[in-house]
């Protein structure tokens, strides 16, 4: 798809019109540890929808992080819900529906009782829905939540506006990485113009470090490797941001500062999270590597210049790191 591919298909957009029509109940939701584009796509269209009349309701199993607190109606966020008071669901930025983490928490959302609404922009989504509004050509889920809403005559405030804005600073990692076409450019303008509050944003989500995160970033640094081959490696055991008072989403952010060395050729971040799983973060600036397909070969996904997989029940242990860099 190039830039010009529209955000919108016109047949799907269509059948939401009509699909809307029947007054549904729709729940939102969103894939497990939001990120600033999860989260600023499901409360922007969470708001959007809720403002012309549609019976909206917004929910992640992680519910918001507190460095995404900011965003103007994450306290409207829950957890838990009835399951069966809803018609469709409508996933917003998940490559895969499992995503969600829905499968053993609230199996009927994911299955073939619920009329499903699909909007996201990776690569890995194979249009599931009954509806689908994918665009791989899109910098964020946010620039597609956008494009909607005004299609479906949604007065955009400064509040949602923010929200999308959001999405668009996160996954353009601040409008400098690769995916940041012209569109996304023309879209952040508009959101700002609209009122949507780019300081706020640039100050929760890149210039808010705690004490704990820095000392885990120099830690993390400190052990920084970089193969033969130019991967730049690290991996990061359970008990060693726990020893800090940190939490793994304190590494958010910190794969890409690995990234910026220009001596690697891609740079993978591992970490335990708190079942002893170990997930990966890869990311690449050279033009000629692609991420996802090594990403792909341990069963995860994601885009061509960041991707990521789990190791699903294993610990950190040296063992995983090698092998991963052998492959
Ligand atoms: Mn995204």
């Amino acid at each position: 798809m190039t830039h010009e591919t529209p955000l919108i298909d016109s047949e799907n957009l269509k059948k939401l019109q009509k699909y809307l029509e029947s007054k549904p109940r729709i729940v939102l939701i969103t894939h497990a540890n939001p990120d600033g584009d999860a989260l600023g796509s499901i409360l922007g269209m969470y708001a959007g929808l809720k403002s012309i009349g549609v019976d909206v309701h917004a929910s992640c199993i992680d519910g918001a992080p507190e460095f995404l607190k900011f965003c103007p109606f994450s306290e409207e966020l829950t957890i838990d819900f009835d399951e069966n008071a809803f018609d469709a669901v409508f996933f917003l930025d998940c490559g895969d529906k499992n995503m969600t983490k829905y499968q053993d928490y609230k199996p009927r959302i994911l299955s073939d009782k619920m009329v499903k609404l699909d909007l996201d922009h990776h690569p890995t989504n194979d249009f599931w829905g009954e509806i689908n509004f994918v665009a791989t050509n899109a910098a964020s889920s946010t620039q597609i939540v956008f494009e909607l809403l005004k299609k479906l005559g949604v007065h955009i405030t400064p509040k949602i506006a923010t929200c999308l804005l959001a999405g668009l600073y996160t996954d353009t990692g601040a409008f400098m990485h690769q995916n940041t076409t012209p569109a996304a450019y023309t879209a952040a303008g508009e959101l700002v113009k609209l009122g949507g509050n780019i300081q706020v944003i640039a100050k929760n989500i890149f210039h808010a470090h705690e004490f704990k995160k820095l000392k885990l970033w120099g830690k993390v640094l400190q052990d920084l490797y970089v193969t033969k081959d130019g991967a730049a490696i690290v991996g990061v055991p359970r008990k060693e941001y726990e020893s800090l008072g940190a939490k793994r989403e304190d590494l958010s952010g910190v794969i890409d500062y690995i990234n910026s060395m220009d001596e690697a050729r891609y740079s993978v971040l591992l970490s335990e999270d708190e079942k002893g799983n170990v997930k990966a973060s890869l990311r690449t600036r050279k033009p000629d590597v692609d991420v996802k397909a090594l990403a792909e070969k341990f069963g995860g996904g994601g885009h061509v210049k960041a991707a990521g997989f789990t190791v699903k029940g294993s610990k950190l242990e040296k063992e995983v790191k090698w092998k991963i860099m052998q492959d």
